[in-house]
């Protein structure tokens, strides 16, 4: 059945009292009564049999009638002319920056459109971090980023050497300014990386959400603060946009606000030109629960929808797609008089006395303060969910022909003589024409009413944004004799790494000085690190509380939700759990509390999966510890391909600040851990942790005497060999260090070849010191010559060494230049697949008879063995030397 046109109507007289009907009740019981009525017809009209479609739209018209509508309680004049220099400034740094090199690239029509949409948050809503307010949180669409900083620059925060070095952080590291937010950049003045998009929106919700869990939790206290997030509407087709919208509103999250920027285009052309960006948003967040305020029309249509007794413009609005709508602004007022009023003659009629002018000058919702400021009010003011205001506006406003509505707008960074004298007239800024070439930055008198006037709003909401703040107490770190039980000899006890962690976590929760600070995090995987028994002992928040008896109440280890619950069970969404983990990690910043993140993940499921959170955790200077839960291609034996990772520490050596670890033994984990917090929050250092845990159960020894440092560096010497001049050095981590262990044992007893065993923690850490070290040698050549640690923990030991891990051997391979001999690694390269751990390990190549084998064949290359000594061993060993090679597998 095709649906019927809200617009053609068989029976007018009918509609009409139907209508007068639902105005009495509205009248005389409310609103409220009036849609429980309209609710009961549609469900009796559902359940009579008819097939009603559920169409989660409203009319495209303002969502706040101008009947509404409060008074501006700002200057408008004032604010347009302040606006007015924020508008050409960030125009001119982008056009200065291009006209030294196209290199530098810069954008102008994003901020263009949006520049109304900051400006009534800047002068009204936005609150800065002070002594009587935590302040809101604004995350601030990326490209944009020129509109935020000649703000600044007018508020005498950056000065026009900024301006000149916009996007040179090179040439000027103290004056240079980052192309977009990026915190790692410019700590004192970002907040939140966004410029990845689809990032911004999943991060600001599990923001909003974490701030709850602070204030349910009693770490902070309750606030009104917002968390408001700027998106474009080209950006909402990432997945992650959208991705979480349910969230917040299961959460009643009314602290939170997206603010769409619908101006209709992305960087190739149009977001929807076959249909209504606005709409299709509208939708989708009505369908999800959220308050939904558009602003599609600015003052100026007011009137003409006074008039629309008939509807036949609201009509045309409807009909109209976001491909015309760009034509509209693109092609000028004549254009738009006959493609859009033409459509009826008594349309066309109602625009007759209009000019063309007067028509094109018909403005969009988005650069309307009132109507702005009226949509950010409701959002504000809205109790129980969340709200998305969806605003339409014109990409590239104020450029001209030069970009306004044009598809190349994204793109356009260089503006000629013409141009600029266009943009001059729109913004009305007094500039000599002899000047205008060089597109001056503006500055307004520090006497002016505007001066007065901008000092004033940010003054009385707390100070500038956006300002990045980080004065939080450091915490005090337990010794690391606290974890002594892991210290120790685990005697006949068998327990996987996994295992030595949720112990950690256990004895950490209970600390009395940071106990509260740390928040455990999962993904619907705490059964399988064997974390159930912390339901109980810490609670899973929820803002709820537990509504019902949990099917396992009688257990000890129930499921236990709790609105002071601790630990943040995200379910089976890795991208959220990482957005909590930011969340959590940057509280040093936006709480002004050091809270202590330890997310546990399938470590597939991390670097790879949602590794551009992680990039964007280093740039928001995240703090806390990610731990890839049962690591490894060969130890996580059973669950084959698609789970057996062991890659995720290459990727995580791609992140300058992400400090990585593969432990074998649970006193390393300690050792590791404890520094980490030690470093992260007790120094303040800026790095967060990546440390693989695996489940394979076996006994740990007692920490060698003294081997804290040399764990934290990444190598020290396990277990040396007995005496013998034909030897070998191996090495290895995580659980196959164990093999590594065996094959030494077999080299000793069966080759009469002693092998020194190294733990290699981490290859990556050993590597980054030496390339520092080598580095800073070759810049001095006349200063003493530092010694990398790596050749100091191998000493005067020659080759041949051998490295095998369960990871790619790329890992391993991270060392080679500082092996003082001839080097052979084994690693775990190609597709994981389903078997036992012994299985794997020979396919892979990486147990211990692979092992004396890569040994005893380096001894050979050098002359020290002979061939036929590796020929018998391939033989004793059962190893068929035509296998396929397991990468090609
Ligand atoms: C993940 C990701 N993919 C692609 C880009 C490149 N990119 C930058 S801006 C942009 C278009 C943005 O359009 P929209 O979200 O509508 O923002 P507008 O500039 O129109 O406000 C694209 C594709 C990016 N920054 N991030
Ligand atoms: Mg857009």
């Amino acid at each position: 059945m095709s649906e019927p046109s809200r617009f053609d109507d068989l029976d007018p007289e009918e509609t009409r009292e139907w209508l007068e009907s639902i105005d009495s009740v509205i009248k005389a019981q409310g609103a409220g009564r009036a849609h429980f009525l309209l609710e009961r017809l549609i469900d009796f009209t559902r359940r009579s049999g008819a097939y009603l479609p559920f169409k989660p739209n409203t009319a495209y018209v303002n969502t706040i009638s101008p009947g509404q509508e409060q008074e501006y309680p700002g200057d408008r004049s004032i604010e347009r002319r302040i606006e007015a220099f924020i508008r050409w400034n960030a125009m001119a740094m982008v056009v200065h920056t291009n006209r030294q090199s196209s290199e530098y690239g810069g954008h102008i029509a994003s901020y263009a459109s949006s520049a109304t949409m900051y400006e009534v948050g800047f002068n009204h809503f936005w609150r800065a971090p002070s002594e009587k307010h935590p302040g809101d949180m604004v995350y601030i669409q990326g490209h944009v980023a020129p509109g935020i900083y000649a703000r600044a620059y007018l508020e005498g925060r950056l000065s026009e050497e900024n301006l000149r070095y916009f996007r040179q952080e090179v040439a000027s590291p103290e004056k240079g300014l980052s192309s977009y937010p990026h915190p790692w950049l410019m700590p004192d003045f970002w907040q939140f990386p966004t410029v990845s998009m689809g990032l911004g929106p999943m991060m600001a919700i599990y923001q909003a959400r974490f701030q709850r869990y602070l204030e349910n939790r009693g770490i902070v206290p309750e606030t009104d603060r917002k968390v408001w997030a700027f998106l474009g509407d080209g950006e909402m087709d990432e997945p992650e946009s959208m991705g979480a919208i349910t969230m917040p509103v299961r959460e009643k999250l009314d602290n939170l606000v997206f603010v769409i920027n619908c101006n209709l285009q992305r960087l190739d052309g149009p977001v929807r030109g076959n249909g209504k960006i606005i709409q299709e948003l509208e939708a989708a967040f009505l369908g999800a629960g959220w308050n939904v305020v558009k602003v599609i029309w600015g003052s100026r249509w007011d009137p003409l929808l006074a008039k629309d007794t008939k509807g036949l413009l609201r009509r045309v609005m409807e009909e109209c797609v976001d491909g015309e709508y760009q034509n509209f602004k693109a092609k000028g007022g004549a254009y738009t008089r006959e493609n859009f009023f033409g459509k009826y003659p008594e349309l066309k009629e109602m625009v007759a006395n209009m000019s063309d002018d007067d028509i094109w000058r018909l403005n969009r919702g988005g650069h309307d303060y009132k109507k702005v400021w009226n949509a950010y009010n409701a959002a504000v003011n809205h109790k129980g969910a969340p709200t998305v205001i969806l605003c339409k506006t014109v990409k590239g406003f104020m450029m001209g022909k030069w970009g306004e509505s044009q598809n190349i707008t994204h793109q356009q960074k260089k503006l000629d003589d013409e141009a600029l004298k266009e943009f001059r007239k729109r913004v009305h800024i007094n500039i000599p024409d002899e000047q205008l070439a060089k597109s001056p930055f503006q500055r307004l008198p520090e006497d002016s009413e505007e001066m007065k006037y901008l000092r004033e709003r940010r003054e009385r909401l707390g100070g500038p944004l956006p300002q990045r703040r980080s004065n939080a107490p450091s915490l005090t770190i337990p010794p690391l004799e606290t974890f002594d039980s892991l210290l120790q000899s685990s005697g006949d006890r068998e327990f996987s790494t996994t295992m030595a962690f949720v112990r950690i976590l256990q004895m950490l929760v209970k600390d009395k000085n940071i106990g509260k600070n740390v928040v455990p995090i999962v993904p619907d995987e705490a059964r399988t690190f064997g974390m159930e028994g912390m339901f109980r002992q810490v609670g899973i928040y929820s803002s709820a509380g537990q509504l019902y008896t949990p099917q396992d109440a009688d257990q000890l280890m129930f499921y236990k939700e709790d609105k002071k619950g601790q630990i943040l069970e995200e379910g089976i969404n890795e991208g959220g759990a990482l957005a909590s983990f930011i969340a959590a990690g940057t509280a040093y910043a936006n709480n002004n509390v050091n809270m202590i993140p330890f997310y546990i993940y399938y470590s597939m499921f991390g670097f790879q999966r949602v590794g551009d959170f992680i990039w964007a955790a280093g740039d928001s200077q995240a703090r806390g510890f990610l731990l890839g839960g049962t690591s490894g291609r060969t130890t996580l034996a059973g669950e084959g391909l698609q789970h057996q990772d062991g890659h995720s520490h290459l990727a995580a050596s791609t992140i300058p600040n992400c400090v990585a670890y593969d432990p074998t033994y649970a006193y390393e984990l300690a050792v590791i851990i404890q520094d980490g917090m030690r470093r992260m929050f007790a120094d303040q250092e800026d790095v967060f942790y990546y440390l693989s845990v695996m489940n394979e159960n076996y006994a740990h020894p007692a920490m060698p005497k003294g081997a804290e440092a040399g764990i934290l560096k990444g190598m020290y010497l396990l277990q040396a060999g007995g005496k013998g001049k034909v030897r070998v050095n191996l090495m290895g981590s995580g659980t196959i260090l164990r093999e590594v262990l065996k094959a030494a044992e077999i080299l000793e007893k069966d080759y009469g070849v002693p092998a020194d065993v190294f733990s290699a923690t981490s290859f990556s850490e050993a590597r980054r010191e030496a390339l520092d070290v080598e580095r800073t040698n070759m810049l001095h050549p006349d200063a003493p010559q530092a010694v990398p640690y790596l050749r100091q923990v191998f000493g005067d030991r020659t080759g041949p060494f051998i490295a095998a891990t369960d990871n790619m051997r790329i890992v391993a391979d991270q060392i080679r230049q500082w092996v003082p001999g001839r080097f052979v690694v084994l690693g775990t390269d190609g597709y994981g697949r389903s078997d036992s751990r012994a299985q794997l390990r020979r396919h892979f190549e990486v147990d211990a008879p692979h092992i004396v084998v890569a040994s005893l064949r380096a001894l050979a290359d050098e002359g020290k063995l002979d061939m036929a000594t590796v020929k018998a061993a391939i033989k004793k060993f059962n190893i068929d030397p035509d296998k396929p090679n397991p990468v090609t597998q």
